[in-house]
């Protein structure tokens, strides 16, 4: 009898029948020869060694390039444990008809198997997990997403104390692609993609989807935010933990080169995506990134919009479907103002200037150590964590949420978090710019009924004696003219700066109908250029729009049935309440 480890993995190797079974240790000999393997297969390239050492592009299947929901399940014994948010089958029946996809599904390839820690080596709050994959380019990723290898060995052990992945690119037809989870099981069963967040099952399958279950089982939180540090004149550094939709920015922000350095204040890059929170000794919220590496969206990103990523990109990085220059260095539309004349799309065509279409694929990513990025805090690995002092939530709305605005208190914050909407982007397959409800930016990533989830958020906050204020920003909004009203990027600073203050009791703010908003006078905004009348219509709180929010709010939350915890409810009814009041008031 072998481990629970070996057994599972002979198991798996007896379903999928590859021809040899590869065991990783993570070590830099092993990544070279995935490469090697991956240049051979044909859809990968290096790139120019001088310019970018170590770096590669892989391109990818045409119908295999973002996360696709419609095919993510949900496998809880019961239906209702999965809720109305996610899609759900029987665990019996995902099990028969997966598991005959995975009949064969590696033969001829060859099976290797990424033991990885989610988080820092020596810390409470990290998880392991056990990926087997047939895909070199899910192992080269790993390598730089999770820490592989030996410490994962010793810490799995005999037990069986680990989150079993199964994943095989199948013959990568989008009929036969399922990302399945089997929460009672802490199971995970991918096959059909090697989109990231399809195939990189520790990220949003473990960490987040998975790890949310778990998280609410022992009493911690797993959610899909940033972690940063705001560093003030005096050098002290205070945590922020930021929730945003796929590709709203949330790594740009995370890495944010602070426009009001010269006075001080300084940003720290902890994480881009996932943190893992829990309460600590000392009544704070702790968080750890239970990452190692950035898996960012390439358009749009260039030296104004993230500097410090730039510079992390230009080494030891997988670029994943953008284009590349005749001098075999990676590009994407927004990198430069203008394309370079010569470029090979992201499906490997030559394309010329003025060509139609994006060279790069809108949703084309780098995959980047967070060791490389040129502000990366001190504290990243703190096997404690780093304490939070606010959580803040965001989405794109080019109408309704104002820059910024603090909720009253952690109830109503959590109110905040369960309305949340966005316009949708291309990290996921299907329209873009559709308004959808988002709650928490978990609304792909919660692997249990959103009902319950909101219930667990409450409970959290009973538990924490320091809990952190809940903010809720917006750069997207618009004025009338279609243009964005605030500049964003290193200038969200100021609105960072704003929260700083708030946490620390100081900070103007005129308390309104949806929470506190910042007077004009609030906001450090020397040095910017934004006139008056677009200031005054970024922070505008509009009433009308708001009761159709607060509505639209409240449909959304029917959903639930009776599993919608009755405070949200209340804060909601609480909302109306306010807004007819100011309304009556105006009348
Ligand atoms: C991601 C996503 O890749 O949210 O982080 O889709
Ligand atoms: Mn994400």
């Amino acid at each position: 009898m072998g481990t629970p480890l070996e057994e599972w993995v002979e198991d798996a190797a007896r379903k999928t029948r590859p021809k040899q079974v590869v065991w990783c240790g993570g070590s830099e000999a092993e990544a070279q020869q995935m490469v090697e393997t991956l240049v051979a297969e044909g859809r990968t390239v290096r790139l120019n060694e001088r310019t970018y050492p170590n770096c590669i592009l892989h391109r990818s299947d045409p119908s295999d390039v973002a996360r696709t929901e419609q095919v993510t399940f949900i496998c809880s014994r019961r239906k209702e444990d999965a809720g109305p948010t996610n899609n759900w089958m029987a665990p019996e029946e995902a099990k028969q008809k997966v598991g005959a996809l995975f009949d064969g599904a590696m033969a001829g390839r060859t099976m290797y198997v990424v033991p990885y820690l989610m988080g820092p080596a020596d810390s409470s709050m990290t998880r392991v997990g056990v990926e087997v994959t047939d895909s070199p380019y899910v192992v080269v990723s790993m390598h730089i997403m999770a820490r592989i290898g030996k410490a994962a060995l010793e810490r799995i052990g005999k037990t069986s104390d680990f989150v079993p992945g199964l994943h095989s690119l199948g013959d990568l037809n989008p009929k036969r692609r399922f990302v399945l989870h089997f929460p009672e099981e802490k199971l995970i069963w991918s096959i059909g993609s090697g989109y990231g967040g399809n195939a990189l099952l520790g990220k949003k399958c473990f960490a987040l989807r998975i790890a949310s279950c778990m998280a609410r089982e022992q009493g911690w939180m797993a959610e899909h935010m940033l972690i940063l540090g705001l560093e003030d004149p005096s050098g002290k550094v205070t945590y922020m933990a930021a929730a945003f939709p796929s590709a709203c920015g949330k790594t740009n922000m995370a890495m944010m080169v602070s426009t009001l350095e010269d006075s001080g204040y300084r940003v720290w890059t902890l994480g881009d995506d996932i943190a893992w929170m829990q309460p600590g000794p000392d009544g704070y919220l702790h968080a750890i990134n239970p990452e190692a590496g950035f898996f960012g969206v390439a358009p749009g990103t260039n030296a104004l919009t993230n500097p410090n990523v730039m510079a992390a990109v230009k080494r030891n990085t997988i670029f994943t479907n953008v284009a590349m220059t005749a001098s075999r260095e990676p590009w994407w539309e927004g990198m430069t103002a203008e394309a370079p004349p010569e470029l090979t799309d992201w499906q490997g065509h030559k394309v010329s200037a003025g060509a139609q279409g994006p060279a790069a694929h809108p949703n084309s990513r780098y995959t980047v150590p967070a060791r490389q990025a040129p502000r990366i805090s001190s504290h990243w690995k703190d096997p404690a964590g780093v304490p939070i002092s606010a959580i803040i939530f965001g989405g794109r709305r080019a109408r309704v949420a104002p820059l910024v605005y603090q909720s009253l208190n952690w109830q109503h914050g959590v109110f905040v978090g369960a309305g949340m909407a966005s316009e949708t982007t291309a990290a996921i397959t299907g329209e873009v710019g559709v308004r959808r409800r988002d709650p928490m930016a978990m609304l792909p990533f919660c692997g249990y009924h959103m009902g319950d989830y909101f219930r667990h958020w409450l409970e959290m906050g009973r538990r924490i004696p320091h809990p952190p204020r809940i903010f809720h920003v917006n750069w997207f909004r618009k004025g009338p003219n279609g243009k964005f009203l605030w500049p964003g990027y290193g200038e969200n600073v100021r609105v960072l700066k704003w929260i700083l203050e708030r946490v620390n009791g100081k900070g103007l703010a005129e308390e309104t109908p949806i929470g506190f908003v910042p007077t004009p006078q609030g906001l450090t905004l020397d040095g910017l250029a934004i006139s008056a009348a677009d200031l005054k219509e970024v922070l505008r709180v509009d009433a009308a729009d708001w009761q159709k929010e607060a509505e639209e709010i409240g449909t959304f939350f029917n959903k639930f049935g009776d599993r919608l915890p009755p405070e949200l409810r209340a804060e909601q009814a609480h909302l109306t309440e306010r807004l007819h009041l100011v309304a009556s008031a105006k009348g």
